[in-house]
C-alpha cells in the first residue's frame, strides 16, 4: 500500500486471496507522519501493536528521537505484514501533550506534583504500616493485561512473595479470566490450543460472540482473504448484531443476550443425534461423554429456539455446517465470556471441536481468543487467578516447586484460597479489610461495572490507592499517589498474543518528562520494601529487561508455557514464536495437543476443576478418580436464564461492546485525531424496529437507564435483533469538564453506569454483556455528552 492509504474508511485494505493450504501472501502496511518518507526514518525498531491481543508485529519508525510512524513486519507469523488502523494511527498517543510526566501526591485534597523518592517513598511507607498493623491481606493489586511479560512477573513475585498477599489480580478478570477457566476445565490447563495459521487450513471456521473484524482486524483480513481465494471456508457467526462478520457468515444466528449455552447445547445435541462423534478420537482423549450425552439429550433445536429466539431450522442448519466441517476453527470472545454462563457456554465450545474430533491438527482448532495484548502474560506470570507458570495452588507439589523456583517458604506463598478475584478485590475495599490498591494500567473508574459504586469505592478516604498510568485518567484523578508510567515505544520487554507467539518490544525513544518504565516502579518499590528470599538474600534479583526476563524463564522451565529457548536476540531476528519453546520445540510450538492431551493429568494440571453451574470445587480427590489418565473433560452444564430479564420497567436486553476505531477506555485512541473523528462521540445502538416503536429517530439524544444509573448517547440505527439495545463502553469522561464522573445529579454517557455487578461463579468475570433496560429521548440540555469533543 502507499503510505497514506485512508485505513480509517477502508479498515482491512486490499485482498490479497490465497487458496486452502497455502501460506498468507505478505501485504506490508505502513503510515508514517505527514512529510516523512522512509528515507526520512533514521531507525526501525521492532515491536508488536499493544492495543488488542492479536500481536501484530511491526517496526516503529524513528526519526530526531521521535516516533515518526510504524510499518508491519512482513516475515511475522502474525500479521505477514499487516496493520490495523489503530496499529496505524495509534502510536500518535504517545506524544500527547497532556502525558503525565511528573509523580503527583493528594495533598489537602488535591493532587499536586512532586519527585520519585517522596511518592515511592509514601507508597513504601503506607505499605509497611499496613503490614505491621493490619497484615498482607490489606493491600492489594490490579493490574492489566497491557503491561510486558517482564514487568508482570515481577509484580507477581512482590505481591505473592513480597508482601504475601492474595489480593492480586489484572482487569484480564474482566477479559480473559473465561478464555483461562474454559481451557483449564476442558484440558486441565491454560494456553491455547489452536494457532492463526489455522485459518490458512480450515474449511470451516465458527466465531462464538467474537466481533474479529473490528477487534483483530488482521485476523479477520486473513480470513477475508480466505473467502476470497480457492476453496474458501465457511462461515458460522453467533452474535445478536448483525456485525461484518454476520455479514459475511453462511449462517448467522442471532440469539437473545444470555443465552449462549442454551444454543450451544443444541447445537450439541445435533451433533449427537445426527451421528457426527468421533468415537475413537473421543474414547481415546476424552471422559465424560455419556454425562454430555445425558445433559443435551433434550436440548432439541425446538427448545432452544424457544430460549434463543432463533429459529430451529437455523440451529438444525448451523449444526449441519458444523458437523459436516472437516476442519473446524471455532474461535470464542466476549459475546460468550460476558455472560452469566460464561465459563459454561465456552467450554460446550471446546466440546463440540472435541466431539468432532477437530483439535490438534492444521485448521482444526479451538481460540478461546484474548482481548488485551498482554493478557496472556497477566495468566502465566500469575497476576490473574493462578499461580505463575500454570502451576495448581490446590496442589501443595505445585507451590513447593514454585518456592524452590523463588527461593522462599511456600507458606509464604498464599494458597489456602484461589488467588482473589478483582470484583472481590473491590467487595474488600468497600468492606474496609483492603486499605492500599495499587492500581496499574488499567481504567476501573471506566471499566467495571457499576460506576456510581467504583466510584465512591476509590473516593474513600481510608483507602490509600496508587495509580500507574500514562495520562490523568477518571481512575487517577481519584488517586493518592499517581505514579506516571512509560509505556510501548518507550521501553522494552515481551508479550504474547492470543495464539501464544511472544514478540519483543524495544524501546524506540525516550519517555516524556520522568516518566519510567513499569519494570522500574516495581524493582524501585521492592527495593525500598527490602524484600528479601528464605536465606536473606533479595527476593528479586533483576535489575532490568533482559534480567527480569531470564527469571521469567527459569520459572517457566519445564512447564506448559516454556519460555527458555527463546531470548531478546532470537525474537528480534525472527520475530515472533509461539511457546512452548524450549527441549523439545527449540522452534516454538504451532499448535497444543497434536499428540494427545498433555498437562490434564491429576500430577500436572493446573486446576481440579469447578462445577460448571455453581462454581464449587471438583477437588484433587474427585478428580483423580474422574480423569486418572489426564484426558480432555467433556464437562456439561444445564442452561440457567439470566439474572436480570427483561420486565415491564425494563424491556430491553441489554448488551456492550466495542467499535474498530477505539481502545477500552479511550486514552490513546481518543487522543489520536483519525481515530477520534471516526468516533468522536458515545451512541446507542437499537434495531430499526425498536426505534420505531419508541418513536426515535437517528441521531437524537437517547438515555438508556437500567436498575443502576442512565448513560446517554446518539441513536445509531443498527442491524441488530429486535429487542437488544447495545452501548460501545469506550466513552467515560476525561475529555469532560467534570473529568471523572458526570455532571451532578445529571446522567453520563459512560455504559458501565448501567451495567450490574454480578460475574460468572465459574471464572468471575463481570457481566458485561446481559442486563434489562429501557430507552427514552433523553431531556434537551442535560448531560456530558456533547461536552468538548
Ligand atoms: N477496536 C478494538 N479492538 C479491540 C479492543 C477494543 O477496545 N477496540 N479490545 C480488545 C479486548 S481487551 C478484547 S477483550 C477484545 C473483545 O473482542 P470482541 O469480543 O470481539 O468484542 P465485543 O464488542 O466486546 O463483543 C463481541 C460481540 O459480542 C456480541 N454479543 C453481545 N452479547 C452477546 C451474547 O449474549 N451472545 C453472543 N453470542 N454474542 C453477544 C456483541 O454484539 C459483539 O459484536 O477486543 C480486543 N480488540
Ligand atoms: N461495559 C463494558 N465494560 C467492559 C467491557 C465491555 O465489553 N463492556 N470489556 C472489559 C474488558 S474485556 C477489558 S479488557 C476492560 C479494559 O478496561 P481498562 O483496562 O480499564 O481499559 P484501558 O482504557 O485499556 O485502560 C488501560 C489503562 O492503562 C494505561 N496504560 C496504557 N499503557 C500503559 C503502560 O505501558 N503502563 C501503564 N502503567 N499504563 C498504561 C492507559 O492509559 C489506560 O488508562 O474493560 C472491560 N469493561
Ligand atoms: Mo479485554
Amino acid at each position: 500500500m502507499t503510505a497514506q492509504e485512508d485505513r480509517i474508511a477502508d479498515p482491512w485494505g486490499a485482498r490479497t486471496p490465497y487458496a486452502a493450504g497455502t501460506a498468507w501472501p505478505v501485504r506490508v502496511d505502513t503510515r508514517l507522519a505527514p512529510g516523512v518518507d522512509e528515507d526520512a526514518v533514521e531507525r526501525w525498531v521492532p515491536s508488536a501493536s499493544l492495543l488488542h491481543s492479536n500481536g501484530d508485529a511491526m517496526d516503529i519508525a524513528v526519526r530526531e528521537g521521535r516516533i515518526v510512524g510504524v510499518r508491519g513486519r512482513s516475515l511475522d507469523r502474525v500479521n505477514r505484514g499487516r496493520l490495523g488502523p489503530k496499529d496505524l494511527y495509534g502510536w500518535q498517543a504517545n506524544a500527547s501533550p497532556d502525558r503525565l510526566t511528573r509523580p503527583l501526591v493528594r495533598r489537602g485534597g488535591r493532587l499536586v506534583e512532586t519527585d520519585w523518592d517522596t511518592a515511592m517513598g509514601l507508597v513504601a511507607e503506607r505499605s509497611a504500616e499496613l503490614l505491621a498493623e493490619r497484615g498482607a491481606a490489606s493491600i492489594g493489586f490490579y493490574t492489566t493485561g497491557q503491561l510486558f511479560l517482564e514487568e508482570t512477573y515481577t509484580l507477581a513475585v512482590l505481591a505473592r512473595a513480597g508482601i504475601g498477599t492474595n489480593h492480586l489480580d489484572g482487569n484480564t478478570r474482566l477479559c480473559t479470566a473465561t478464555s483461562a477457566e474454559a481451557l483449564k476445565e476442558t484440558f486441565g490447563c491454560d494456553g491455547q490450543p489452536g494457532s492463526y495459521a489455522d485459518v490458512d487450513h480450515a474449511d470451516t471456521i465458527a466465531l462464538f460472540g467474537h466481533n474479529v473484524a473490528e477487534t483483530q482486524p488482521v485476523l479477520w483480513m486473513r480470513m477475508l482473504d480466505r473467502l476470497e481465494g480457492a476453496d474458501p471456508p465457511r462461515l458460522l457467526c453467533v452474535d445478536p448484531r448483525t456485525t461484518p462478520v454476520a455479514r459475511r457468515a453462511d449462517v448467522h444466528l442471532a440469539p437473545r443476550p444470555g443465552t449462549n449455552l442454551a444454543l450451544l447445547n443444541a447445537l450439541l445435541h445435533e451433533i449427537i443425534r445426527t451421528g457426527r462423534v468421533d468415537r475413537r478420537w473421543v474414547d481415546e482423549h476424552t471422559v465424560g461423554f455419556e454425562e454430555l450425552r445425558a445433559a443435551v439429550a433434550d436440548c432439541t433445536p425446538a427448545w432452544a429456539a424457544g430460549v434463543c429466539d432463533v429459529p430451529a431450522a437455523d440451529i438444525a442448519e448451523a449444526a449441519r455446517l458444523l458437523g459436516g466441517a472437516r476442519r473446524l476453527l471455532s474461535t470464542v470472545l466476549q459475546g460468550f465470556y460476558q455472560s452469566h454462563q460464561a465459563t459454561a457456554a465456552s467450554v460446550q465450545v471446546n466440546n463440540l471441536n472435541l466431539l468432532l474430533g477437530m483439535i490438534g491438527r492444521p485448521g482444526a482448532g479451538v481460540l478461546q481468543m484474548n482481548g488485551q495484548p498482554t493478557a496472556q502474560n497477566t495468566r502465566e506470570c500469575g497476576a490473574n487467578g493462578d499461580l505463575p507458570g500454570f502451576r495448581n495452588w490446590e496442589n501443595p507439589e505445585h507451590v513447593a516447586d514454585l518456592a524452590r523456583v523463588w527461593n522462599v517458604d511456600p507458606e509464604t506463598i498464599p494458597h489456602w484460597a484461589p488467588p482473589t478475584p478483582a470484583m472481590q478485590i473491590f467487595r474488600y475495599a468497600e468492606q474496609g479489610s483492603l486499605r492500599m490498591l495499587w492500581i496499574s494500567g488499567t481504567n476501573p473508574a471506566v471499566s467495571l461495572p457499576e460506576l456510581a459504586r467504583i466510584r465512591s469505592i476509590l473516593a474513600q478516604e481510608r483507602l490509600f490507592t496508587v495509580v500507574q498510568d500514562l495520562f490523568l485518567t477518571e481512575t487517577a484523578q481519584l488517586a493518592d499517589v499517581v505514579l506516571p508510567a512509560a509505556t510501548w515505544g518507550e521501553k522494552t520487554g515481551t508479550f504474547t498474543n492470543a495464539d501464544r507467539t511472544v514478540h519483543l518490544s524495544e524501546q524506540a525513544v525516550e519517555p516524556p518528562g520522568e516518566a519510567r518504565g513499569d519494570l522500574d516502579i516495581f524493582l524501585d518499590y521492592a527495593r525500598r520494601m527490602d524484600f528479601r528470599d528464605r536465606t536473606g538474600g533479595p527476593l528479586i534479583t533483576w535489575h532490568d529487561p533482559r534480567t527480569a526476563f531470564a527469571a521469567w524463564q527459569r520459572c517457566s522451565a519445564g512447564r506448559p508455557c516454556d519460555y527458555t529457548g527463546l531470548d531478546y536476540d532470537r525474537l528480534r531476528a525472527e520475530g515472533g514464536i509461539p511457546w512452548p519453546c524450549g527441549p523439545g520445540a527449540p522452534d516454538g510450538t504451532e499448535r497444543l495437543y497434536t499428540n494427545g492431551i498433555s498437562w490434564a493429568a491429576p500430577e500436572v494440571c493446573e486446576t481440579y476443576g469447578r462445577d460448571l453451574v455453581t462454581g464449587g470445587s471438583v477437588g484433587a480427590n474427585a478428580y483423580r478418580a474422574m480423569n486418572p489418565r489426564g484426558r480432555a473433560v467433556l464437562k456439561a452444564a444445564e442452561y440457567l436464564p439470566p439474572h436480570e430479564e427483561p420486565s415491564a420497567d425494563f424491556p430491553l436486553r441489554l448488551t456492550t461492546g466495542r467499535t474498530i476505531y477505539h481502545f477500552h477506555t479511550r486514552t490513546k485512541t481518543g487522543r489520536v485525531p483519525e481515530l477520534n473523528a471516526a468516533a468522536p462521540k458515545m451512541w446507542v445502538e437499537l434495531s430499526a424496529a425498536d426505534a420505531a416503536e419508541h418513536g426515535l429517530a437517528e441521531g437524537e439524544l437517547v438515555e438508556v437507564t437500567t436498575p443502576r444509573g442512565s448513560a446517554r448517547g446518539t441513536l445509531r440505527i443498527a442491524e441488530m435483533r429486535r429487542g437488544t439495545v447495545f452501548l460501545p463502553f469506550h466513552y467515560g469522561y476525561w475529555d469532560t469538564p467534570e473529568g471523572h464522573r458526570p455532571p451532578a445529579g445529571e446522567p453520563g454517557r459512560a455504559a458501565n453506569e448501567t451495567t450490574v455487578t454480578d460475574w460468572d461463579p465459574v471464572s468471575k468475570q463481570p457481566l458485561f454483556k446481559t442486563a434489562a433496560a429501557r430507552v427514552a429521548r433523553a431531556e434537551p440540555g442535560a448531560g456530558t455528552e456533547g461536552a468538548r469533543r
